[in-house]
């Protein structure tokens, strides 16, 4: 959903850090256009504006104008202060001390809330829990009868309770949470189609009778502004903790994503991805960030990796890397092991500067080609690189059944990934993930 978006600033930035040397009004040129894709993904007008304001600020100060890569140095003012537009605080799903933990789903008709009820019973299951769905939507005669539906397809507990008086419907389905031992319980309200006062505060009293962890507000992101309005809204009259942002698989332009924590002060704790009980993810605001700015997902890389990486083997390489002995040999290992973490597209969709390679560049071809070549070498060229002088390129190249081209090419980029382990064994202290991405060369 952010592709549009994505892709203009991506192209804002590159030119800028293309310039060895950045003036005031490159830097003003560069983030007009920034202002533009912000409008054009239907960013709150006034959340654009102070955005930029912050980076302005920073990126005409010494702080840049100073470094000694002015361009790379702005492009870490803008991811940073993306990822605080994105970050609101508690984060992390809250949970109550005596349980069940209480999550109460509002928002408008239609916004998502029921389907979402049964997703999120889904995700906390999943991750070891024991959910309870509970319906307190007396004033559309089926509501009770969907949300039962959705928790049966996903083998869910539903409470099923008769009576026409919500709060005592929201009291009854703690205390039945409690007795069946469910450490969560969802809690699915009627669904308003327009702000309306009555509805609004028949939810207040819900939300008073069962104190939960949470509000989650459940917005269409398909809505843009309108989603964040109404947002404001519910936040006015109930305390909101958090929100859900559904339907990011759409035609959605982002700006309700990028808006709605700024304008609330609310953060978004999930976004919905599409119909299935699975699309339901929680949000990371730099993980986001990250994915805007196409300095890939480098986190969910790390973790996919941890959990193909032995422990041991990590270490190993961790060691190599800051010791600088990082060599063909091990190049190759890392490249068999990239095969093994799954699906190569999806993978170098997550490495910084490799996404907008076309698929038809990311073959399997490609990777079965460089490990031909390194396999040709000796095992002291491998370790000594420098010793590969154009007779031996002519060698491995025949031996492989490639070209010189191709083994010039693969030194090159093995080249360059040394460069990048340098930054793990300069000195100094180390680098973070975050600084890592930002410094990661396009
Ligand atoms: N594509 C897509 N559709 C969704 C998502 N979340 C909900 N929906 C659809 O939105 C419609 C309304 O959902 P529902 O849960 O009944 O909304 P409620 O009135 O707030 O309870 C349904 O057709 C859902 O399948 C999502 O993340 N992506
Ligand atoms: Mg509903």
């Amino acid at each position: 959903m952010f592709q549009q978006f994505s892709e203009r600033i991506q192209g804002v930035l590159r030119r800028l850090r293309g310039q060895g040397h950045l003036t005031e009004a490159s830097v003003n040129e560069g983030l007009r256009e920034v202002r533009l894709a912000l409008l054009e993904a239907d960013v709150n007008v006034q959340v654009a504006q102070d955005f930029l304001g912050r980076v302005r600020q920073r990126a005409v100060g010494d702080e840049v104008m100073k470094s000694l890569t002015p361009g790379q140095h702005l492009v870490g003012i803008v991811k940073e202060e993306l990822e605080a537009l994105l970050t609101g605080p508690g984060q992390k799903l809250k949970t109550s001390a005596i349980p069940p933990t209480t999550l109460v789903l509002c928002g408008l008709q239609g916004s998502g809330k029921t389907t979402t009820a049964g997703k999120l019973g889904r995700l906390l299951k999943e991750r070891g829990h024991l959910p309870m769905l509970a319906s307190v939507d007396v004033h559309r005669p089926a509501a009770r009868e969907q949300l039962a539906t959705v928790a049966r397809a996903g083998s869910l507990r539903c409470l099923e309770q008769a009576g026409e008086d919500p709060v005592a419907l929201a009291a009854g389905s703690v205390y039945a949470a409690r007795q069946a031992g469910c450490d969560f319980l969802i809690v699915d309200s009627a669904g308003r189609l327009q702000i309306d006062h009555k509805l609004m505060e028949e939810l207040a009293r819900v939300v008073e009778r069962v104190e939960p962890a949470e509000v989650l507000y459940v917005a269409d992101a398909m809505s843009g502004q309108d989603a964040v309005r109404s947002a404001l809204e519910f936040h006015k009259r109930v305390k909101l903790t958090g929100i859900i942002l559904t339907k990011l698989d759409g035609d959605a332009r982002g700006g309700a994503a990028l808006s709605v924590r700024s304008v609330t002060g609310v953060p978004i704790k999930f976004v919905g991805t599409g119909e299935k009980s699975t699309d339901l993810e929680a949000f990371y605001p730099d993980r986001m960030a990250s994915r805007i700015l196409g300095m890939g997902d480098v986190l969910s890389l790390v973790e996919k990796a941890q959990s193909t990486f032995q422990e041991g083997e990590a270490e190993k390489l961790e060691h190599k890397l800051r010791k600088a002995e990082f060599t063909l040999e091990d190049f190759l290992e890392q490249i068999a092991k990239v095969r093994r973490m799954g699906n190569l597209k999806e993978i170098m969709g997550m490495i910084p500067g490799l996404q907008g390679i076309s698929s038809g560049e990311v073959d399997e071809n490609r990777i079965t080609r460089t490990e031909a070549i390194i396999r040709s070498m000796t095992p002291r060229e491998r370790s000594s690189p420098q010793l590969l002088d154009g007779s031996r390129r002519r060698r491995i190249a025949s031996g492989s059944g490639t070209s010189v081209q191709e083994v010039n090419e693969l030194l090159r980029q093995y080249k360059q990934a040394r460069k990048l382990m340098k930054m793990f064994s300069g000195a100094g202290p180390r680098p973070s993930l975050k600084s890592l991405a930002r410094n990661f060369k396009r």
